[in-house]
């Protein structure tokens, strides 16, 4: 139902997204998109980058008088850091620009040089960084804008950085810091107010729990992601796994939430919670051991200017990529080319499923 596409290189002019199949008359303005883009660049642990970037959508087409039209949106977020890359990202050849050729290990460096046959590992590199992921988060302030119209919220939290609980995480971003070294960690997508039905139990691809997975699975440095009780449910025994059913005015209730609102690859009415846990920074102020693609000798991996710590940011990407699933799951199940329309389906539905 929807659809989007992103381009963009991390130091080239800008991050770019197109969304296709939003409904029209949708309220939507840039600042709807800039306060998550704002959100996503917060955080401790970021490096340099941040304090030259200040990401602001530009809306390009799709959007008229402040109302969505059901056409294509096209978003455009510069990069500000282009001006000091405009010879090295140039389109056009100026003049000779010294390839790259160390390869940083953690990093899409030796596969993507490899596969795509490229000697300068810039060409791997500049696309692989999660600077695209302002335009992900884009898209999804968008599909968030959407689901509010449902009373459907998405939040997230991070869990922990480096192993340590979030009250211990300023320390241990200063101890990596001062190391020269990086942190992964874990973050807690929540979606309240789904109705029960989103997604499907009948094919593989339309189980929601699939969608999820993938897309947050597509998140830069995610290694793991689990859903409600996730690798914990696997050493429980089933009579303490399942979260048993109950009505309670009228209503099927439950006491618990191990399942995180997915059943059957189905919403079932209880906030959905998820969690990825992301791998530390693969480029490290203290370099790791690698080798040159060229000389093929030993060569200490290059040090770009890079960020100790991202887990915040990727918690805010989190919340994004699963808006979009979970508003591309309203759009199946609700269908309709307005807002007006699929507001009815899903109420006429709310209203019968009770
Ligand atoms: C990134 C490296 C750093 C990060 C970047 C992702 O950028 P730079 O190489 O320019 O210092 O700051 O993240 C962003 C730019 C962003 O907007 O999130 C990487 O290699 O993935």
């Amino acid at each position: 139902m929807l659809r989007y596409l992103t381009a963009g290189e991390s130091h080239g002019r800008a991050i770019n997204a197109v969304l296709e199949g939003m409904v029209a008359d949708l309220q939507l303005s840039s600042s709807d998109i800039n306060k998550d883009l704002a959100r996503r660049q917060e955080g401790y642990g970021r490096g340099g980058r941040m304090k030259i970037e200040k990401d602001e959508v530009e809306i390009l087409s799709g959007v008229r008088l402040g109302k969505t039209l059901g056409s294509p949106i096209a978003l455009l977020i510069k990069n500000r850091d282009w001006d000091n890359w405009s010879d090295i990202m140039a389109v056009e050849k100026k003049g000779a620009v010294k390839a790259l050729t160390g390869l940083r290990p953690g990093h899409a460096d030796l596969s993507g040089a490899l596969k795509y046959n490229q000697k300068d590992v810039r060409n791997i590199l500049e696309r692989a960084s999660a600077r695209e992921t302002a335009a992900r988060v884009a898209v999804g302030a968008i599909a968030r804008k959407f689901l509010m119209e449902f009373n459907i919220t998405i939040e997230s939290r991070v869990v922990s950085v480096g192993g340590k609980g979030p009250d211990k995480i300023k320390d241990e971003v200063d101890k990596a810091a001062k190391d020269g070294d990086s942190l992964g960690g874990i973050f807690e997508v929540r979606i309240t107010g789904c109705p029960p039905g989103l997604g499907s139990h009948v094919h593989w691809d339309r189980k929601l729990k699939t969608r999820l997975a993938a897309s947050l699975m597509s998140i830069q440095s995610i290694k793991g992601v689990e859903i409600g009780k996730g690798f914990e449910l696997s050493g429980m025994r089933g009579s303490r796994a399942h979260d048993e059913i109950f009505v309670e005015k009228g209503r099927f209730v439950r006491k618990t939430n191990n399942a995180g609102g997915l059943e059957g690859g189905m919403t079932n009415g209880e906030p959905i919670i998820l969690r990825a846990a992301a791998k530390p920074i693969a480029t490290l102020k203290k370099p790791l051991k690698s080798v040159d693609i060229e000389s093929r000798k030993p060569v200490e991996a290059h040090v770009e200017r890079a960020d100790v710590c991202a887990v915040p940011a990727a918690s805010v990407i989190g919340e994004a990529v699963s808006a979009i699933d979970i508003a591309d799951a309203v759009l199946e199940k609700f269908g309709g080319d307005s807002l007006g329309e699929t507001l009815r389906a899903f109420k006429s539905y709310i209203s019968s499923s009770r």
